[in-house]
């Protein structure tokens, strides 16, 4: 018998005695009447747990009697990859896993191997064992040895390796020296992030618009970009190419935040010429809204902190699924080029993170940009863990949402922003 049953019977005798019993022989005062109806009312708690209790455990039951793959609710998934046979048959069936045209990149350094490791052990483990994607990994010194051997015995299908060239990576010739060692002074003194560092200028200049350049990546229309030290908490459970294609999709993220002013102080005034110049190139149905409208969203929204009309708000690239076709356009590269000329990724310290989201945001439309929700991911200090508890447990997430570092959670994520003024939000088999 269980505790609760025992507890019940008890309370029922006790109940008895007291509105039956002891009224024959006592007469009640409204006290003693009041007292046996707060008992009765508790009476009736116990038993909507106990039926509640009962319920949970017959659901409990009918998820283990299943014994199969159990899925996420993502609307986008189709019936077939949502039982276990499909799982199981998966790469017997397949002869060519790579079903879409599409690789796996991460610009890296050879020293950051064992980081680069650990997001390839994560990504293989929650996605790529299953459809083994090339990785492609991009480097502006050759990989040595080492780094070649580990990661390809890491990687479930087969690896490449390119070299920058040097006109791709190192700061142009027609950069004014003088301004540029200016700007890295004044950077370090007024503290922007990586100010000082001459290498993270080529990386982001790089990563806005020459990494698609890249020879290898010629033959692919999609990419995954990851980052060393990245982790996913979630089982993809579909292939997030083929879910971009069907749904005609062209750009993908998981966390969108505020860019730090101080490394973009020019950067909305380049591009507000840029959209004077070019007007074409700007999609009537695109995400201008999104990165300018200041509107507190709920009662304790910050108070936005911008020089300029542009409200800071960004995809953060570290993670990125994305059509090439869109960075191959002579929209965007018209949109790079006019960035490059200012010369304002080195005199001062433009990200790639803003470039490609005010890019994508005024070049596409707000339907062709994906938020992934359900993909849990962290690239420190931020994460973002999917909030749905059902979605967390059929996906296998290992992630907190209600933890601190989860930036969906706090004032500072401009996802909110996005569910209002981008593609808006889509709920559970909606
Ligand atoms: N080959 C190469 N890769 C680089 C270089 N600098 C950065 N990267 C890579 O470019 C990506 C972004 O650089 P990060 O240092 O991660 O920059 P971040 O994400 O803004 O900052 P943290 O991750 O917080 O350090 C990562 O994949 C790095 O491995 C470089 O000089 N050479
Ligand atoms: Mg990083």
């Amino acid at each position: 018998m269980s505790r609760t049953k025992a507890f019940l019977i008890i309370l029922s005798i006790f109940m008895t005695i007291l509105t039956t019993g002891w009224n024959c022989r006592v007469r009640p005062n409204s006290n003693e009447s009041n007292y046996a109806t707060k008992l009765e009312d508790i009476l009736d708690q116990i038993k909507s747990y106990e039926q509640q209790v009962q319920l949970r455990a017959n659901n409990i039951q009918t998820i283990l009697n299943r014994q199969k793959i159990k899925h996420g609710t993502n609307a986008y998934y189709s019936n077939d990859e949502r039982n276990l046979e499909f799982v199981k048959n998966f790469q017997e069936t397949h002869t060519n896993l790579q079903h879409e045209n599409a690789t796996i990149l991460m610009l890296v350094r050879n020293w950051e191997l064992e980081g680069a490791l650990k997001s390839m052990r994560s990504l293989e483990d929650r996605f790529n064992h299953l459809y083994k994607y090339t990785w492609t990994f991009l480097n502006d010194v050759p990989f040595t040895d080492e780094f070649k051997e580990a990661t390809t015995l890491m990687a479930s299908g087969k690896t490449q390796y390119g070299l920058i060239p040097s006109e791709d990576w190192d700061r142009p010739s027609w950069i004014n020296e003088t301004k540029f060692e200016e700007n890295l002074l004044n950077s370090e003194k007024n503290g922007v992030l990586y100010g000082n560092s001459r290498s993270y200028r080529n990386m982001c200049r790089f990563n806005s618009g020459y990494f698609y350049k890249q020879k290898l990546l010629d033959q692919y229309q999609w990419y995954f970009r990851v980052e060393p030290d990245v982790e996913y908490f979630c089982d993809f459970q579909y292939d997030p190419f083929k879910l971009m294609r069907e749904n005609n999709k062209k750009y993908g993220f998981v966390i969108s935040i505020y860019e730090y002013e101080n490394t973009i102080p020019t950067l909305w005034n380049t591009t507000k010429q840029f959209m004077e110049q070019y007007p074409q190139h700007i999609h009537p149905n695109n995400s201008l809204e999104f990165i300018t409208n200041t509107s507190p969203i709920g009662s304790k929204a910050l108070a936005i902190q911008s020089e300029s009309d542009y409200n800071l708000c960004h995809f953060w690239s570290n993670f990125e699924i994305a059509n090439l076709d869109f960075f191959r356009s002579k929209a965007y590269n018209d949109y790079f080029d006019f960035l490059e000329k200012t010369g304002g990724f080195y005199y001062e310290r433009w990200g790639d993170a803003p470039v490609h989201s005010i890019g994508v945001a005024l070049l596409l439309a707000r339907d062709e940009i994906h938020h992934f929700e359900d993909i849990g991911y962290i690239h420190a200090p931020f994460e973002s863990c999917p909030t749905s508890r059902y979605t967390r447990l059929n996906k296998r997430c290992v992630c907190d949402p209600y933890k601190e570092a989860n930036i969906d959670m706090t004032l500072h994520s401009c996802v909110p922003k996005w569910w209002k003024f981008g593609a808006g939000k889509k709920f559970m088999n909606e």
